[in-house]
């Protein structure tokens, strides 16, 4: 059994999707952000860095496991599913797992930061990250040009750690018009049972827009 610490979030997502596709059992902590939940002594000690996602796989001695993309390689090397083929393939799979953990997701959370919760709105960084995601996800839209799936044919845990984010583009302003490719993908990924499942774990709060942004402002603030 596996302990799932989590929010509703494009980082949280990738976990429960990749439990879900991998058939893992799990038990869902959903930590109230708000709250500051993920920055408490009991969490610390399971990521020391106080943000979630993180795991603790109760089958392995309570082994803990923070980071997102480190959880995902953890958990495909445990289940023996989503990272396979031979030692250039893995390379391809971990090449573009980085480009989202190093990219994609700083850019896009940064381009949601500044364009949907800060309060004082500053042009220049503002296009900034918008321009640099737009560009990243051009990237993966050249890439899915020549593959069905990110690092080949089939699917693995590059897309479980992309797609949670590339749906949430227009949160951070970033247009994904004539990205064809990526767009195909999107939808193609985004029609598996686990990722429809993923994405509602933990339950989500109904919420507005407005309710959401104030409660990330207040985050941010601390
Ligand atoms: N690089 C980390 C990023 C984790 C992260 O930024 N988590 C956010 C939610 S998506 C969080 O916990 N924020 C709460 C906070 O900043 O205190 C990962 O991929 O796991």
């Amino acid at each position: 059994m596996i302990d799932l610490y989590t929010a509703n979030t494009p980082n949280g997502y990738k976990i429960s999707i990749a439990l879900e596709e991998m058939a893992l059992d799990y038990n869902v902590i959903g930590l109230k952000l708000d709250k500051g939940e993920q920055k408490l002594p009991d969490f610390l000690k399971i990521n020391p860095n106080g943000r979630i996602p993180a795991i603790v796989d109760r089958d392995n001695d309570n082994f803990c496991v923070f980071e997102s993309g480190a959880i995902l390689l953890y958990l495909a090397q445990k289940s023996g599913q989503f990272y396979q083929g031979d030692a250039k393939q893995r390379s391809v799979i971990m090449q573009w797992l980085m480009f989202q953990m190093g990219g994609v997701g700083p850019m896009m959370g940064q381009a949601n930061v500044f364009n949907r919760y800060f309060e004082e709105k500053i042009p220049a960084v503002i296009s900034r990250y918008q321009n640099e995601s737009r560009r990243l996800l051009a990237v993966l839209d050249l890439q899915l040009s020549k593959n069905t799936y990110i690092a080949g044919d089939k699917y693995s845990i590059a897309d479980m750690a992309t797609w949670p984010w590339a749906r949430r583009h227009e949160w951070g302003g970033t247009s994904i018009t004539g990205l064809d490719h990526l767009q195909r993908w999107m939808q193609l990924v985004g029609s598996r049972p686990a990722c429809i499942k993923g994405i509602n774990i933990p339950e989500p709060i109904p919420q507005s827009a407005d309710q959401r942004i104030k409660q990330i402002r207040n985050l941010i603030a601390h």
